[in-house]
Protein backbone atom coordinates (compact mmCIF):
# COMPACT_ATOMS: atom_id res chain seq x y z
CA UNK A 1 0.00 0.00 0.00
CA UNK A 2 1.36 3.64 -1.14
CA UNK A 3 0.43 6.22 1.17
CA UNK A 4 0.47 10.13 -0.26
CA UNK A 5 1.09 12.00 3.24
CA UNK A 6 4.19 11.68 5.13
CA UNK A 7 3.87 11.57 9.39
CA UNK A 8 5.25 13.15 12.01
CA UNK A 9 5.72 12.49 16.00
CA UNK A 10 7.72 13.18 18.75
CA UNK A 11 8.78 9.55 19.22
CA UNK A 12 10.44 9.78 22.27
CA UNK A 13 8.87 10.04 26.14
CA UNK A 14 7.47 13.89 27.45
CA UNK A 15 9.70 15.16 30.26
CA UNK A 16 13.73 15.65 29.97
CA UNK A 17 16.03 13.49 28.72
CA UNK A 18 19.83 13.78 26.89
CA UNK A 19 18.17 13.09 23.49
CA UNK A 20 14.50 13.23 21.88
CA UNK A 21 13.62 12.18 18.69
CA UNK A 22 10.99 13.60 16.07
CA UNK A 23 10.62 10.70 13.72
CA UNK A 24 8.98 11.59 10.37
CA UNK A 25 8.05 8.93 7.55
CA UNK A 26 6.67 8.70 4.22
CA UNK A 27 7.54 9.90 0.43
CA UNK A 28 8.30 13.34 1.73
CA UNK A 29 10.46 12.58 4.46
CA UNK A 30 13.79 13.70 3.00
CA UNK A 31 12.17 16.43 0.78
CA UNK A 32 10.85 17.67 4.03
CA UNK A 33 14.55 17.73 5.99
CA UNK A 34 16.12 19.07 3.70
CA UNK A 35 13.94 22.28 4.30
CA UNK A 36 14.96 22.67 7.73
CA UNK A 37 18.10 20.90 8.12
CA UNK A 38 21.44 22.69 7.72
CA UNK A 39 24.13 19.99 7.41
CA UNK A 40 27.87 21.15 9.20
CA UNK A 41 29.71 19.84 6.64
CA UNK A 42 28.85 20.41 2.36
CA UNK A 43 26.68 17.30 1.94
CA UNK A 44 23.50 16.86 0.21
CA UNK A 45 20.66 14.93 1.79
CA UNK A 46 19.70 13.05 -0.99
CA UNK A 47 23.09 11.71 -1.58
CA UNK A 48 23.51 10.26 2.09
CA UNK A 49 23.98 7.10 2.50
CA UNK A 50 20.93 5.29 3.73
CA UNK A 51 20.92 4.46 7.32
CA UNK A 52 23.28 6.97 8.73
CA UNK A 53 23.84 9.73 10.77
CA UNK A 54 24.59 13.57 9.76
CA UNK A 55 25.60 16.27 12.12
CA UNK A 56 23.67 19.94 11.70
CA UNK A 57 21.45 22.49 13.13
CA UNK A 58 17.19 22.70 13.04
CA UNK A 59 16.84 26.41 10.76
CA UNK A 60 13.67 28.22 11.30
CA UNK A 61 12.30 28.72 7.74
CA UNK A 62 9.69 31.41 8.36
CA UNK A 63 11.74 33.85 10.26
CA UNK A 64 15.26 34.82 10.61
CA UNK A 65 16.74 31.46 9.54
CA UNK A 66 17.52 31.34 13.80
CA UNK A 67 19.17 27.41 14.73
CA UNK A 68 16.54 26.11 16.51
CA UNK A 69 18.46 22.96 17.89
CA UNK A 70 21.66 21.15 17.12
CA UNK A 71 20.88 17.48 15.97
CA UNK A 72 21.95 14.38 14.23
CA UNK A 73 19.33 13.53 11.42
CA UNK A 74 18.86 9.95 10.98
CA UNK A 75 18.12 9.10 7.14
CA UNK A 76 16.51 5.76 6.76
CA UNK A 77 15.38 4.79 2.75
CA UNK A 78 12.99 2.57 1.63
CA UNK A 79 12.12 -0.54 1.52
CA UNK A 80 14.22 -1.50 4.61
CA UNK A 81 12.87 0.74 7.40
CA UNK A 82 10.07 0.25 10.27
CA UNK A 83 7.44 1.63 8.27
CA UNK A 84 9.17 0.38 4.92
CA UNK A 85 8.97 4.29 3.76
CA UNK A 86 11.59 6.81 3.73
CA UNK A 87 12.09 7.79 7.55
CA UNK A 88 14.53 10.35 8.82
CA UNK A 89 14.52 11.53 12.55
CA UNK A 90 15.68 14.35 14.00
CA UNK A 91 18.17 13.48 17.47
CA UNK A 92 17.42 16.49 19.49
CA UNK A 93 18.17 17.84 22.41
CA UNK A 94 15.53 15.63 25.12
CA UNK A 95 13.03 18.61 26.04
CA UNK A 96 9.72 19.46 25.11
CA UNK A 97 10.60 22.77 23.40
CA UNK A 98 13.29 22.01 21.22
CA UNK A 99 11.20 18.64 20.06
CA UNK A 100 8.06 20.69 19.79
CA UNK A 101 9.36 23.19 17.85
CA UNK A 102 11.11 21.04 15.16
CA UNK A 103 7.56 19.07 15.05
CA UNK A 104 5.91 22.27 14.25
CA UNK A 105 9.06 22.95 11.30
CA UNK A 106 8.21 19.85 10.27
CA UNK A 107 4.54 19.98 9.89
CA UNK A 108 4.73 23.71 8.20
CA UNK A 109 6.98 21.81 5.61
CA UNK A 110 4.22 19.17 4.41
CA UNK A 111 3.96 16.83 7.56
CA UNK A 112 0.61 15.47 9.36
CA UNK A 113 1.07 14.56 12.74
CA UNK A 114 0.82 10.80 13.48
CA UNK A 115 -2.15 9.08 15.12
CA UNK A 116 -1.40 6.78 18.16
CA UNK A 117 0.65 3.88 16.60
CA UNK A 118 0.40 5.00 12.72
CA UNK A 119 3.95 3.99 12.42
CA UNK A 120 3.45 0.89 12.98
CA UNK A 121 -0.04 0.39 10.75
CA UNK A 122 2.00 1.44 8.35
CA UNK A 123 4.45 -1.41 8.82
CA UNK A 124 1.44 -3.56 8.99
CA UNK A 125 -0.16 -2.13 5.84
CA UNK A 126 2.84 -2.21 4.07
CA UNK A 127 2.88 -5.76 4.94
CA UNK A 128 6.10 -5.90 6.94
CA UNK A 129 4.80 -6.78 10.06
CA UNK A 130 1.17 -9.02 10.22
CA UNK A 131 -1.27 -7.79 12.45
CA UNK A 132 0.02 -10.45 15.59
CA UNK A 133 3.47 -9.15 14.88
CA UNK A 134 2.59 -5.55 15.30
CA UNK A 135 0.68 -6.02 18.38
CA UNK A 136 3.39 -7.15 19.76
CA UNK A 137 5.22 -3.91 19.52
CA UNK A 138 2.98 -2.74 22.20
CA UNK A 139 3.54 -5.79 23.98
CA UNK A 140 7.50 -5.03 24.31
CA UNK A 141 6.78 -1.59 25.17
CA UNK A 142 4.33 -2.35 27.83
CA UNK A 143 5.88 -5.21 29.15
CA UNK A 144 6.14 -5.58 32.91
CA UNK A 145 8.70 -8.24 33.78
CA UNK A 146 11.30 -9.97 31.59
CA UNK A 147 9.32 -13.10 31.12
CA UNK A 148 6.73 -10.76 29.20
CA UNK A 149 9.32 -9.18 27.23
CA UNK A 150 10.48 -12.21 26.19
CA UNK A 151 7.11 -13.39 25.17
CA UNK A 152 6.68 -10.08 22.92
CA UNK A 153 10.05 -10.47 21.46
CA UNK A 154 8.90 -14.28 20.34
CA UNK A 155 5.35 -13.04 19.12
CA UNK A 156 7.04 -10.05 17.08
CA UNK A 157 9.70 -12.13 15.41
CA UNK A 158 6.61 -14.35 14.21
CA UNK A 159 7.06 -16.97 16.52
CA UNK A 160 2.60 -17.04 16.57
CA UNK A 161 2.31 -16.01 13.40
CA UNK A 162 3.80 -19.19 12.04
CA UNK A 163 2.08 -21.04 14.40
CA UNK A 164 -1.38 -20.11 13.00
CA UNK A 165 -0.09 -19.55 9.33
CA UNK A 166 1.08 -23.38 9.37
CA UNK A 167 -2.80 -24.06 10.60
CA UNK A 168 -4.30 -21.79 8.40
CA UNK A 169 -2.40 -23.59 5.70
CA UNK A 170 -4.03 -27.02 6.60
CA UNK A 171 -7.24 -25.61 7.03
CA UNK A 172 -7.37 -24.12 3.67
CA UNK A 173 -5.95 -27.03 1.76
CA UNK A 174 -9.21 -29.11 3.48
CA UNK A 175 -11.51 -26.29 2.19
CA UNK A 176 -10.15 -26.60 -1.26
CA UNK A 177 -10.68 -29.97 -1.32
CA UNK A 178 -13.84 -29.84 0.04
CA UNK A 179 -15.18 -27.28 -2.21
CA UNK A 180 -13.57 -29.05 -5.38
CA UNK A 181 -15.75 -32.11 -4.32
CA UNK A 182 -18.93 -29.69 -4.64
CA UNK A 183 -17.88 -28.14 -8.12
CA UNK A 184 -17.31 -31.41 -9.53
CA UNK A 185 -19.68 -33.66 -7.80
CA UNK A 186 -19.78 -36.04 -10.36
CA UNK A 187 -15.99 -36.34 -11.35
CA UNK A 188 -13.88 -39.23 -10.50
CA UNK A 189 -11.51 -37.10 -8.33
CA UNK A 190 -8.92 -38.37 -5.91
CA UNK A 191 -10.28 -36.43 -3.27
CA UNK A 192 -8.88 -37.08 0.50
CA UNK A 193 -11.24 -39.63 1.73
CA UNK A 194 -13.56 -38.54 4.99
CA UNK A 195 -11.24 -39.94 7.69
CA UNK A 196 -8.30 -37.79 6.05
CA UNK A 197 -10.56 -35.28 6.49
CA UNK A 198 -11.38 -36.07 9.71
CA UNK A 199 -7.91 -36.56 10.74
CA UNK A 200 -6.21 -33.36 9.88
CA UNK A 201 -9.66 -31.55 11.27
CA UNK A 202 -8.76 -33.16 14.69
CA UNK A 203 -5.01 -32.37 14.16
CA UNK A 204 -5.61 -28.78 14.09
CA UNK A 205 -8.03 -28.45 16.56
CA UNK A 206 -5.50 -29.91 19.07
CA UNK A 207 -2.96 -27.54 18.21
CA UNK A 208 -6.00 -24.75 18.46
CA UNK A 209 -6.76 -26.44 22.28
CA UNK A 210 -3.28 -26.34 22.97
CA UNK A 211 -2.80 -22.67 22.26
CA UNK A 212 -5.73 -21.56 23.77
CA UNK A 213 -4.40 -23.48 27.09
CA UNK A 214 -1.43 -20.95 27.06
CA UNK A 215 -3.84 -18.07 27.37
CA UNK A 216 -4.53 -18.50 31.08
CA UNK A 217 -0.96 -18.30 31.70
CA UNK A 218 -0.61 -15.93 29.00
CA UNK A 219 -2.57 -13.47 30.76
CA UNK A 220 -0.97 -14.08 34.04
CA UNK A 221 2.49 -13.09 32.86
CA UNK A 222 1.16 -9.83 30.92
CA UNK A 223 -1.15 -8.61 33.77
CA UNK A 224 -0.22 -10.48 36.91
CA UNK A 225 -2.35 -11.59 40.18
CA UNK A 226 -3.29 -10.63 43.38
CA UNK A 227 -1.94 -12.64 46.34
CA UNK A 228 -3.10 -11.81 49.49
CA UNK A 229 -0.77 -12.61 52.71
CA UNK A 230 -3.77 -13.92 55.77
CA UNK A 231 -3.59 -15.64 58.86
CA UNK A 232 -3.93 -15.23 62.32
CA UNK A 233 -1.98 -12.12 64.38
CA UNK A 234 1.43 -12.51 65.22
CA UNK A 235 2.00 -15.61 62.49
CA UNK A 236 4.57 -13.44 60.93
CA UNK A 237 2.60 -11.75 58.06
CA UNK A 238 4.14 -9.00 57.49
CA UNK A 239 7.46 -10.61 57.71
CA UNK A 240 6.60 -12.38 54.85
CA UNK A 241 5.59 -9.36 53.09
CA UNK A 242 8.80 -7.17 53.66
CA UNK A 243 11.02 -10.40 52.86
CA UNK A 244 9.36 -10.81 49.66
CA UNK A 245 9.44 -7.48 49.41
CA UNK A 246 12.80 -7.20 50.58
CA UNK A 247 12.61 -3.81 52.69
CA UNK A 248 10.81 -3.36 55.86
CA UNK A 249 7.72 -2.05 54.22
CA UNK A 250 5.27 -3.35 56.71
CA UNK A 251 5.46 -2.67 60.28
CA UNK A 252 6.58 -6.01 62.32
CA UNK A 253 5.94 -6.07 65.95
CA UNK A 254 6.22 -9.18 68.57
CA UNK A 255 2.16 -7.46 69.44
CA UNK A 256 -0.65 -9.30 67.99
CA UNK A 257 -2.75 -6.83 66.30
CA UNK A 258 0.13 -4.80 64.56
CA UNK A 259 -1.13 -4.65 60.86
CA UNK A 260 -4.40 -3.06 60.95
CA UNK A 261 -5.10 -2.17 57.16
CA UNK A 262 -4.23 -4.33 54.35
CA UNK A 263 -0.62 -2.73 52.39
CA UNK A 264 -0.40 -3.61 49.18
CA UNK A 265 2.92 -3.68 47.02
CA UNK A 266 3.98 -5.07 43.38
CA UNK A 267 6.89 -7.49 43.32
CA UNK A 268 7.96 -9.50 40.58
CA UNK A 269 8.42 -13.57 40.98
CA UNK A 270 9.92 -15.39 38.22
CA UNK A 271 8.40 -13.47 35.42
CA UNK A 272 4.85 -12.54 36.97
CA UNK A 273 4.09 -8.84 38.33
CA UNK A 274 2.71 -9.76 41.38
CA UNK A 275 0.20 -7.28 43.62
CA UNK A 276 0.92 -8.54 47.03
CA UNK A 277 -1.13 -7.96 49.75
CA UNK A 278 -0.75 -8.19 53.84
CA UNK A 279 -3.49 -7.59 56.07
CA UNK A 280 -4.47 -7.53 59.35
CA UNK A 281 -4.45 -10.71 61.46
CA UNK A 282 -7.75 -12.04 61.31
CA UNK A 283 -9.40 -12.77 65.28
CA UNK A 284 -12.36 -11.94 66.90
CA UNK A 285 -12.21 -8.31 68.58
CA UNK A 286 -13.95 -6.12 70.90
CA UNK A 287 -11.17 -3.04 69.17
CA UNK A 288 -13.29 -1.29 66.75
CA UNK A 289 -10.05 -0.31 64.94
CA UNK A 290 -8.87 -3.88 64.44
CA UNK A 291 -12.75 -5.10 63.75
CA UNK A 292 -12.30 -2.88 60.57
CA UNK A 293 -9.34 -4.34 59.64
CA UNK A 294 -10.13 -7.97 60.28
CA UNK A 295 -13.09 -6.99 58.10
CA UNK A 296 -10.85 -5.59 55.15
CA UNK A 297 -8.70 -8.79 55.38
CA UNK A 298 -11.70 -10.85 54.88
CA UNK A 299 -12.30 -8.16 51.91
CA UNK A 300 -9.32 -9.73 50.21
CA UNK A 301 -10.54 -12.88 49.58
CA UNK A 302 -12.84 -11.80 47.14
CA UNK A 303 -10.29 -9.90 45.29
CA UNK A 304 -6.84 -12.29 45.10
CA UNK A 305 -6.65 -15.44 42.89
CA UNK A 306 -4.26 -16.91 45.44
CA UNK A 307 -3.95 -16.71 49.08
CA UNK A 308 -1.26 -17.59 51.00
CA UNK A 309 -2.87 -18.83 54.18
CA UNK A 310 0.21 -18.95 57.55
CA UNK A 311 0.35 -20.68 60.51
CA UNK A 312 2.12 -20.57 63.32
CA UNK A 313 4.53 -23.79 63.52
CA UNK A 314 4.96 -22.96 67.21
CA UNK A 315 1.65 -23.11 68.85
CA UNK A 316 -1.37 -25.34 68.26
CA UNK A 317 -3.84 -25.19 65.81
CA UNK A 318 -6.93 -23.46 67.04
CA UNK A 319 -10.43 -22.14 65.32
CA UNK A 320 -8.84 -19.58 63.64
CA UNK A 321 -6.79 -21.62 61.75
CA UNK A 322 -9.35 -24.03 61.21
CA UNK A 323 -11.30 -21.37 59.79
CA UNK A 324 -8.47 -20.69 57.41
CA UNK A 325 -8.05 -24.16 56.25
CA UNK A 326 -11.89 -23.93 55.39
CA UNK A 327 -11.19 -20.80 53.32
CA UNK A 328 -8.20 -22.61 51.34
CA UNK A 329 -10.46 -25.75 50.33
CA UNK A 330 -12.32 -23.37 48.09
CA UNK A 331 -9.58 -21.07 47.15
CA UNK A 332 -5.96 -21.63 45.14
CA UNK A 333 -4.04 -21.75 48.23
CA UNK A 334 -0.83 -22.30 49.52
CA UNK A 335 -0.58 -23.24 53.03
CA UNK A 336 2.54 -21.50 54.73
CA UNK A 337 3.93 -23.16 58.43
CA UNK A 338 6.02 -20.39 59.66
CA UNK A 339 8.29 -20.05 62.73
CA UNK A 340 9.46 -23.82 62.18
CA UNK A 341 12.77 -22.82 64.60
CA UNK A 342 10.59 -22.45 67.59
CA UNK A 343 10.09 -25.87 69.03
CA UNK A 344 6.96 -27.31 67.23
CA UNK A 345 3.57 -27.99 68.28
CA UNK A 346 1.69 -28.15 64.62
CA UNK A 347 3.30 -30.11 61.84
CA UNK A 348 2.45 -30.19 58.08
CA UNK A 349 0.86 -33.45 58.45
CA UNK A 350 -1.60 -31.36 61.02
CA UNK A 351 -2.46 -29.07 58.23
CA UNK A 352 -2.65 -32.07 55.24
CA UNK A 353 -5.10 -34.00 57.34
CA UNK A 354 -7.79 -30.70 56.46
CA UNK A 355 -6.41 -29.89 52.99
CA UNK A 356 -5.06 -32.77 51.82
CA UNK A 357 -4.27 -31.40 47.76
CA UNK A 358 -3.19 -27.80 49.13
CA UNK A 359 0.66 -27.18 48.77
CA UNK A 360 2.63 -26.55 51.97
CA UNK A 361 5.33 -24.89 52.59
CA UNK A 362 7.78 -24.82 56.19
CA UNK A 363 9.65 -21.07 56.71
CA UNK A 364 11.46 -19.70 59.54
CA UNK A 365 10.85 -16.28 57.77
CA UNK A 366 13.54 -14.71 60.38
CA UNK A 367 15.69 -16.95 59.72
CA UNK A 368 15.47 -16.15 55.75
CA UNK A 369 14.66 -20.11 55.71
CA UNK A 370 11.75 -21.23 52.82
CA UNK A 371 11.66 -18.26 51.17
CA UNK A 372 13.20 -19.41 47.89
CA UNK A 373 10.81 -22.70 48.36
CA UNK A 374 7.80 -20.83 48.84
CA UNK A 375 8.64 -18.69 45.30
CA UNK A 376 8.93 -21.99 43.52
CA UNK A 377 5.60 -23.43 44.77
CA UNK A 378 3.78 -20.01 43.88
CA UNK A 379 5.29 -20.07 40.31
CA UNK A 380 4.17 -23.98 40.40
CA UNK A 381 0.80 -22.45 41.24
CA UNK A 382 0.17 -20.15 38.94
CA UNK A 383 2.03 -21.39 35.91
CA UNK A 384 1.51 -25.36 36.44
CA UNK A 385 4.81 -27.28 37.31
CA UNK A 386 5.94 -27.74 33.58
CA UNK A 387 5.60 -24.52 32.27
CA UNK A 388 8.72 -23.06 30.18
CA UNK A 389 8.47 -20.17 27.22
CA UNK A 390 9.94 -21.98 24.89
CA UNK A 391 9.40 -23.94 21.47
CA UNK A 392 5.52 -23.24 21.52
CA UNK A 393 4.04 -20.09 21.77
CA UNK A 394 2.24 -18.38 24.14
CA UNK A 395 -1.05 -16.32 23.85
CA UNK A 396 -0.99 -13.16 25.64
CA UNK A 397 -3.63 -11.10 23.77
CA UNK A 398 -7.42 -11.93 24.54
CA UNK A 399 -8.19 -10.82 20.96
CA UNK A 400 -5.99 -14.11 19.38
CA UNK A 401 -7.84 -15.62 22.78
CA UNK A 402 -11.15 -15.21 21.17
CA UNK A 403 -10.04 -15.50 17.34
CA UNK A 404 -9.20 -18.92 18.42
CA UNK A 405 -11.95 -19.74 20.41
CA UNK A 406 -14.42 -18.77 17.11
CA UNK A 407 -12.23 -20.78 15.21
CA UNK A 408 -12.24 -23.99 17.54
CA UNK A 409 -16.06 -23.68 17.45
CA UNK A 410 -16.51 -23.72 13.84
CA UNK A 411 -14.22 -26.33 13.26
CA UNK A 412 -16.29 -28.76 16.15
CA UNK A 413 -19.17 -28.08 13.78
CA UNK A 414 -16.86 -29.39 10.80
CA UNK A 415 -15.77 -32.45 12.67
CA UNK A 416 -19.29 -33.19 13.38
CA UNK A 417 -20.58 -32.63 10.28
CA UNK A 418 -17.55 -34.72 8.79
CA UNK A 419 -18.63 -37.47 11.30
CA UNK A 420 -22.29 -37.63 10.40
CA UNK A 421 -21.39 -37.52 6.63
CA UNK A 422 -22.84 -34.25 5.70
CA UNK A 423 -22.68 -32.64 2.36
CA UNK A 424 -19.40 -30.75 1.46
CA UNK A 425 -21.29 -27.61 1.31
CA UNK A 426 -22.53 -27.43 4.76
CA UNK A 427 -18.87 -28.50 5.96
CA UNK A 428 -17.26 -25.84 3.91
CA UNK A 429 -19.24 -23.39 5.50
CA UNK A 430 -17.85 -23.63 8.74
CA UNK A 431 -14.64 -24.52 7.69
CA UNK A 432 -14.53 -21.36 6.55
CA UNK A 433 -15.49 -19.11 9.55
CA UNK A 434 -12.64 -21.58 11.38
CA UNK A 435 -10.50 -20.20 8.66
CA UNK A 436 -11.91 -16.79 8.70
CA UNK A 437 -10.62 -16.53 12.20
CA UNK A 438 -7.64 -17.88 12.40
CA UNK A 439 -7.38 -15.28 9.56
CA UNK A 440 -8.15 -12.61 12.35
CA UNK A 441 -5.09 -13.22 14.27
CA UNK A 442 -2.35 -12.52 11.62
CA UNK A 443 -4.96 -9.73 10.38
CA UNK A 444 -5.92 -11.17 6.99
CA UNK A 445 -9.59 -10.18 7.73
CA UNK A 446 -9.35 -7.80 10.05
CA UNK A 447 -11.20 -4.76 9.66
CA UNK A 448 -10.74 -1.32 9.48
CA UNK A 449 -12.68 -0.59 12.53
CA UNK A 450 -11.18 -3.00 14.27
CA UNK A 451 -7.38 -2.38 13.07
CA UNK A 452 -8.01 1.73 14.54
CA UNK A 453 -9.17 0.34 17.90
CA UNK A 454 -5.73 -2.15 17.97
CA UNK A 455 -3.25 1.25 16.63
CA UNK A 456 -5.19 3.40 18.68
CA UNK A 457 -3.77 1.83 22.09
CA UNK A 458 -0.58 2.11 21.03
CA UNK A 459 1.70 5.33 22.03
CA UNK A 460 2.34 8.19 19.61
CA UNK A 461 5.02 8.13 17.85
CA UNK A 462 5.51 4.68 17.48
N1 LIG B 1 10.99 -17.16 65.79
C1 LIG B 1 10.39 -16.63 64.75
N2 LIG B 1 9.75 -15.46 64.85
C2 LIG B 1 9.14 -14.94 63.75
C3 LIG B 1 9.18 -15.60 62.51
N3 LIG B 1 8.48 -14.85 61.62
C4 LIG B 1 8.05 -13.76 62.29
N4 LIG B 1 8.45 -13.81 63.59
C5 LIG B 1 8.19 -12.84 64.63
O1 LIG B 1 6.82 -12.87 64.96
C6 LIG B 1 6.36 -11.60 65.36
C7 LIG B 1 5.14 -11.18 64.56
O2 LIG B 1 5.53 -10.97 63.20
P1 LIG B 1 4.65 -10.13 62.21
O3 LIG B 1 5.29 -10.28 60.87
O4 LIG B 1 4.42 -8.76 62.72
O5 LIG B 1 3.32 -10.95 62.28
P2 LIG B 1 1.90 -10.61 61.62
O6 LIG B 1 1.30 -11.91 61.21
O7 LIG B 1 2.05 -9.58 60.56
O8 LIG B 1 1.10 -10.02 62.83
P3 LIG B 1 -0.18 -9.02 62.81
O9 LIG B 1 0.16 -7.87 61.95
O10 LIG B 1 -0.33 -8.67 64.23
O11 LIG B 1 -1.34 -9.82 62.31
C8 LIG B 1 7.53 -10.65 65.17
O12 LIG B 1 8.17 -10.49 66.42
C9 LIG B 1 8.44 -11.42 64.21
O13 LIG B 1 9.80 -11.07 64.35
C10 LIG B 1 9.87 -16.85 62.42
O14 LIG B 1 9.96 -17.49 61.38
N5 LIG B 1 10.45 -17.30 63.56
MG1 LIG C 1 1.30 -7.74 60.28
Amino acid sequence: MKFDDTIAAIATPKGEGGIGIVRVSGSHAIPIANKLFRPSRAVLLHEIPSHTLTHGYVIDTSASGEIIDEVLLGVMRTPNTYTTEDIVEFNCHGGSIPLTSVLELVVEAGARVAEPGEFTKRAFLNGRLDLAQAEAVAELIGSKTELSRKIAVDTLSGKLSENVNRLSDRLAELLAEIEASIDFPDEDLDFMKVDTQLQTSREVQADITHLIATASEGRIIKEGVNVGILGKPNVGKSSLFNALLTTARAIVTDIPGTTRDTIEETINIGGIPINLVDTAGIRETDNIVEQQGVQRSRDVLDKVELLLLMFDASQPLDESDIELLEIAKCNRAILILNKTDLPIYTHPQNLSDHCPNVSIVETAITEDIGIDMLKNTILDVLLGGDFVVGESPIITNTRHQDALRRSQEALDDVITSLENEMPPDLVSVDLRISLDALGDIVGKTTTEDILDRIFSQFCVGK
